[in-house]
């Protein structure tokens, strides 16, 4: 008896090995968003999605919350293959790919179809090369809309109303770049932290979407959300590089398609999250107003792409390739 089933066993081990069939790969995921908010949604979708087309031999672990770190700890997590996959913001990416860094010059998308076009166009294709080089390789893209200032005490209409003022921005010298030559005081922090620095004065304000502005709870604390825009960013769901690279193309295939179904869902339930957070937050009081000459925040700029042409001047072409797209 015994020695049938350890025959067969031997036999089973046999025949995985001469198919090939390797044991499972169990992933770890992470993500700084809050349970119900589009990205995890999306990402929980994500990992159901891999088991289901790689028949299980694909797992994922999905951390929300931000529990495994800080964005730019786990971005370098993911480059270093401590975790396999990530959802991403590329502001914090555009200091380790240069090429990812365009995205995070203010203004330089006129919205986000048209961020979406730029990404589905060359541009893309270069932004993820020089991303995948770094060991970032982004699977799919996610919509994470327009980021606008909000403070407390009075709204923003000109660049004048930022003089002075202690404004968190995230990793990035781009971002620091673009509150100095606004005449404000740039703090770089970490997300987590931005909710107790708006309460108790370390900073007068920040800067994001209406989702992150609603479900962080900052919109208790800096009431005034002017719709500046200055800021259209995309967000990746990127994984490790060489973990992509080892896997056999009918995996790869597998792992992107469940990101691009993934990203998808994503995009709807963005869709109508931002109008439902935007209803929440003005119910509750915040005082949103429109920025009638976005001009003169434009013009400000200028110094922001010199210096980032002067360190990248093969990106020009990009930047300008962006800029002709419809
Ligand atoms: C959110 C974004 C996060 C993070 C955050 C921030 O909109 O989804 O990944 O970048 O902003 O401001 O740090």
């Amino acid at each position: 008896m015994f020695n049938k089933i350890t025959k067969s066993l031997v036999g089973a081990v046999a025949l995985t090995v001469i198919s090939g069939v390797a044991s499972a790969d169990n992933w770890r995921g992470w993500n700084i968003h809050v349970e119900g908010y589009p990205n995890t949604i999306a990402m929980d979708r994500f990992a159901e999605l891999l088991s289901e087309k790689t028949d299980g031999e694909i797992t994922l672990q999905m951390f929300h919350g931000g529990t495994l770190g800080s964005q730019p700890d786990a971005v370098e997590q993911v480059r270093l293959g401590g975790l396999e996959v990530g959802n991403f913001n590329l502001g914090p990416i555009g200091p380790i790919a240069a090429s990812a860094n365009v995205v995070s010059l203010p203004f330089v998308f006129k919205d986000v179809p048209h961020m979406f076009r730029v990404l589905d166009s060359e541009g893309g294709q270069a932004i993820a090369e020089g991303m995948a080089e770094k060991g970032l390789l982004p699977l799919a893209w996610y919509d994470a809309g327009a980021r606008s200032f909000y403070n407390g005490g009075k709204p923003i209409n000109t660049p004048a109303d930022v003089v002075g003022m202690k404004v968190r921005v995230m990793n990035n010298d781009l971002f620091t770049g673009m509150i100095a030559e606004l005449g404000g005081n740039p703090s770089p922090m970490a997300f987590a932290e931005v909710y107790q620095a708006l309460k108790t004065g370390v900073v007068d304000g920040a800067e994001n979407n209406w989702p992150s502005y609603e479900s962080t709870g900052h919109y208790e604390v800096a009431g005034y959300y002017s719709l500046s825009q200055h800021l259209i960013i995309p967000e990746c769901i990127c994984i490790n590089t060489d973990v992509y690279n080892a896997l056999s193309p009918e995996m790869q295939a597998a792992v992107t398609e469940a990101a691009k179904e993934s990203a998808l869902m994503q995009r709807d339930l963005w869709a109508e999250r931002e109008a439902v957070s935007r209803t929440a937050v003005e119910d509750a009081g915040v005082v949103v107003n429109e920025i009638a000459d976005k001009a003169p925040f434009q013009e400000a700029m200028a110094p922001v792409y010199e210096a980032y042409f002067e360190t990248n001047p093969d990106l020009r072409p990009l930047v300008e390739l962006i800029q002709a797209t419809e």
